[in-house]
């Protein structure tokens, strides 16, 4: 391709041209550049990147193809206050969703986008979610004036000419507008219009709120699509656990924000399991449909990792620092004075001296952490050694378990399963999690979330409920379904489990448990393994004694747990289907 094609327009589809059209009438942009997913392009925007400040190049004998960026101090994670599923009636958007009416939401809007692109360039990006072919694949446009943007969708999505291929002529995409406009927070809208399949993202450049095909298309809008079309857009990861003897078990787990998805789904077993190898398929969503055998078919609609950076390490996570070794953009870590990177939880000492993520002085004597909390890295999957040859499969993945999982300090043990699939709906329904750094506000708050999707949901949470336990219906062999807690503390407050690889020892009991290898002992929250059918051989300085108070189910802590779970139920009031109800009921008479 020759440099002058660049930014040319590259489709002749007639209803993204007429979009199109509209959308640069109303920003207004000086210029329009259309993506087609090319080296020589990732190259020339680079470049312009670099130049303008936006991208730092890093040390490339360090980090080679990696940049740094940082946001705007106040634009640095999601902001749920500021979402909104507009449509036309508020029940459809359900009670834990903003709500605002699409005219309405249309009107503001197009106020605050009016010439809002004068002086910018206008990306039009098309990309694609999912493998090319695959029948639950989508695709996206987003325009943006964001170059850090259209940078940031290229290694998080296919992008390019491959969404034209996919596209054809169809006027079947997602419709999503993004515009820095003056990035006033006041008036920062993530807003979605699942009738029309379209969003629009104003005044943010960060993450969640502004790479489209991330939450806005594959959760929120998804979660929509996937209603009405009998699939399930969830936030889980999906993985493949392959034994030493070749069997391999695909699982997914859907954990809140900064829960533990990214190093679940990169796992490096512990010596003692020589020979099991974890291949990771995605990190953040799964896209799932029955297939025609009758067992639930999992793809990852994404091709890059957005992961949360501070905790990472060699110990923790080494396929995630192999990951992020070349070809990686950083956004809002701390800076060294030899263009490498830092953050808190880093293999090594910190450095005497660097810039932290507000490119302000920093020395290990400063109070202020130099990487924020949200910081993050966004690398193409394609670098993760362990990533499952599977992830570009057309039909996806056999599932065989589902795990739920929040970060509880307390009631909650290391692992139990569900009775049934209904059982199991409830489970998710009813999760609890300390609110993290990954959404703004509310640090160390326990809140109910569901599934992990309450802020990702894209319709009325009690209907979500009613598709999940539908869907069952559709399958012939559903999952397994299991709750996990890696975050239990004891008195102290030091951690009751290991964790990261050593979680290993928990999913080899559930990938047995599926297998119908493993035995269990029934207790009222569900069936917990044996007393010895989790493996803690090797785990430095760990025993039994310890597993148990990490398994301990205290009945007073669940009486708790029910009166909580009610802060939802009562939220959903009569939208919640009355079988998770009587779940409830179950589990007190239990207790
Ligand atoms: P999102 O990208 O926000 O959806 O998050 P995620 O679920 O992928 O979270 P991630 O794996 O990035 O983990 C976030 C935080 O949890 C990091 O600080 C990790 O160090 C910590 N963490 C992950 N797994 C474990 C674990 O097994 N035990 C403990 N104690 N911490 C963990
Ligand atoms: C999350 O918050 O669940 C994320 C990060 O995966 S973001 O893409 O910013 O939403
Ligand atoms: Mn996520």
């Amino acid at each position: 391709m020759t440099q002058k094609s660049l930014g040319q327009c590259n489709t002749t589809n007639k209803a993204l041209l007429a979009w199109v059209e509209d959308m640069v009438k109303l920003c207004q942009p000086d210029r329009i550049f259309w993506c087609d997913g090319s080296e020589a392009e990732k190259e020339a925007l680079t470049a312009e990147a670099v130049a303008k400040g936006i991208l730092i190049k890093l040390n490339p004998k360090k980090l080679p193809g990696c940049y740094y960026h940082r946001s705007h101090p106040n634009d640095v994670a999601r902001v749920e206050d500021r979402t909104f599923i507009c449509t036309p009636m508020q029940d459809e958007a359900g009670p834990t969703n903003n709500w605002t009416a699409p005219k309405e939401m249309h009107k503001k809007l197009n106020g605050l986008c009016a010439g809002g692109m004068r002086g910018r360039t206008m990306y039009v990006v098309p990309y694609l979610m999912g493998p090319l072919g695959s029948p639950l694949n989508k695709v996206g446009i987003e325009l943006t004036d964001s170059i850090y943007v259209a940078l940031s969708m290229r290694i998080m999505t296919r992008m390019g000419d491959i969404a034209h291929q996919q596209l054809g002529n169809s006027d079947e995409f997602n419709r999503g507008l993004h515009s820095m406009l003056d990035m006033n927070p006041a008036n920062r809208y993530i807003a979605h219009f699942p009738q029309d399949n379209a969003i629009i993202s104003v005044n943010s450049n960060y993450g969640g709120n502004v790479l489209l095909g991330k939450k806005c298309l594959s959760l929120r809008i998804g979660s929509y699509l996937g209603r009405n079309e009998g699939w399930l857009a969830e936030h889980m990861l999906i993985l493949g656990v392959e034994s030493p003897e070749g069997e391999k078990t695909y699982v997914v787990a859907a954990f809140p924000s900064a829960c533990g998805k990214t190093n679940f789904a990169m796992m490096v077993p512990p010596a003692r399991f020589q020979g099991w190898k974890i291949w990771t398929i995605g990190d953040d969503i799964a896209w799932m449909k029955p297939g025609r055998d009758g067992r639930l078919y999992a793809i990852n609609p994404e091709a890059g990792y957005f992961g949360v950076v501070p905790g990472t390490n060699s110990k923790s996570n080494p396929n995630a620092m192999k990951t992020i070794a070349h070809d990686t953009i950083y956004t809002n870590v701390a800076l060294t004075p030899d263009l490498d990177v830092w953050w808190e939880g880093k293999d090594g000492d910190p450095p005497k001296e660097c810039l932290d993520w507000r490119g302000n002085k920093w020395t290990p004597d400063s109070k202020e952490k130099a990487a924020n909390p949200n910081s993050r890295f966004a690398a193409p999957m394609r670098n993760n050694p362990m990533l499952a040859p599977e992830v570009d499969d057309p039909n996806g993945v056999p599932i065989s378990a589902i795990i739920f999982g929040g970060r509880r300090a307390d009631t909650m043990p290391l692992v139990y399963q569900a009775f049934d699939w209904i059982h199991g709906v409830y489970i998710g329904a009813t999760m609890g999690s300390e609110m993290t750094a990954a959404a703004v506000g509310g640090v160390g708050q326990i809140r109910r979330d569901p599934m992990a999707m309450l802020p990702f949901c894209g319709y009325n949470m009690g209907d979500y409920f009613r598709h999940w336990i539908s869907v069952c219906k559709l399958t012939n062999w559903p999952p397994r379904i299991f709750h996990v807690n890696w975050f239990r503390k004891d008195a102290q407050g030091n951690y009751l489990w290991p964790g990261f690889g050593e979680n290993m020892r928990v999913l080899k009991w559930i990938a047995d448990r599926c297998h119908g290898r493993a035995n269990a002992i029934e207790t009222p929250l569900g069936w917990v393994p044996e007393p010895n059918a989790i493996d803690i051989e090797g785990i430095k300085g760990y025993s039994r004694e310890r597993l148990q108070q990490v398994q301990a189910i205290n009945r007073d802590e669940w009486r708790r747990e029910l009166l909580l779970q009610d802060e939802l139920f009562m939220k959903l009031q009569s939208s919640v289907p009355k079988e998770l109800i009587f779940q409830r009921e179950l589990l007190a008479a239990r207790l």
